[in-house]
């Protein structure tokens, strides 16, 4: 699947455990504000599980669908087949990349890598973009890497890597650009947009803001 090239610029992740507010109305304001490409991802505290999960999934689906934002499923490959998602993402221990892309066929897949190897390795596989950080301090994700900073996508750059990249980890407006400098085509942002006061406004100010970059 060749992506469209703006499609990973506001790449906003979200699941129940990340809402403080209705996730229906955090999902919809943020796309009104700019979202381009949508993750369920329900994971952590509290998160829900079986057909919870995939009904939920399923009413996030439906506002994506209504807003023509594609909706990709973190993980849970069954899922993503169920309710036909546009994509899976997957980090190093889940599923083998391989694997994963013959279920989904011309589905979007995105692979969370780490270094030069796991990028190669994620291209070579058939990923249709890479997912890179933690670019920044987190508190997000538990189990989170050490902070990279956005100077892995410049390495991975000049180690040849050509596949699309979205940053994740710690960004926020103010910082954004900087991981757009670095040569990723977008970022992914969970808390700095589902914990706003205003998700509509958080996103146009990442919008406006990679504008400069
Ligand atoms: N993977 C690496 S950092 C992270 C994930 C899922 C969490 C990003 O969340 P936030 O709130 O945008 O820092
Ligand atoms: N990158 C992206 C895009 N999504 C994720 N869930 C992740 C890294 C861990
Ligand atoms: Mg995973």
């Amino acid at each position: 699947m060749n992506l469209g090239k703006n499609l990973l610029k506001l790449y906003f992740i979200m699941g129940s455990p990340n809402c403080k507010r209705n996730p229906r109305d955090v999902l919809r304001e943020a796309i009104d504000g700019g979202v381009t490409l949508f993750q369920f991802r329900e994971k952590g505290e509290g998160s829900l599980t079986g057909d919870a999960k995939r009904n939920f999934a399923r009413e996030l689906q439906e506002i994506c669908r209504d807003h023509h934002v594609p909706f990709i499923v973190n993980d849970d490959v069954d899922i993503a087949l169920q309710l036909d998602a546009d994509g899976v993402h997957i980090g190093q221990d889940d599923e083998a990349i391989e694997l994963v892309r013959e279920k989904i066929g011309s589905k979007i897949l995105g692979v969370s890598a780490h270094n030069v190897e796991e990028a190669a390795e994620a291209v070579n596989k058939g990923a249709d973009y890479i997912g890179v950080g933690p670019m920044f301090p987190t508190e997000t994700k538990a189990d989170a890497r050490e902070v990279q900073g956005p100077r892995i996508i410049k390495e991975l750059r000049e180690a040849g890597i050509l596949l699309p990249i979205v940053g994740i980890g710690g960004i926020q407006p103010s910082n954004a650009s900087e991981v757009i400098k670095a040569g990723a085509e977008g970022v992914s942002v969970i808390t700095a947009i589902s914990y706003a006061s205003d998700p509509k406004q958080s996103a146009q100010e990442f919008i406006d803001r990679m504008k400069e970059s």
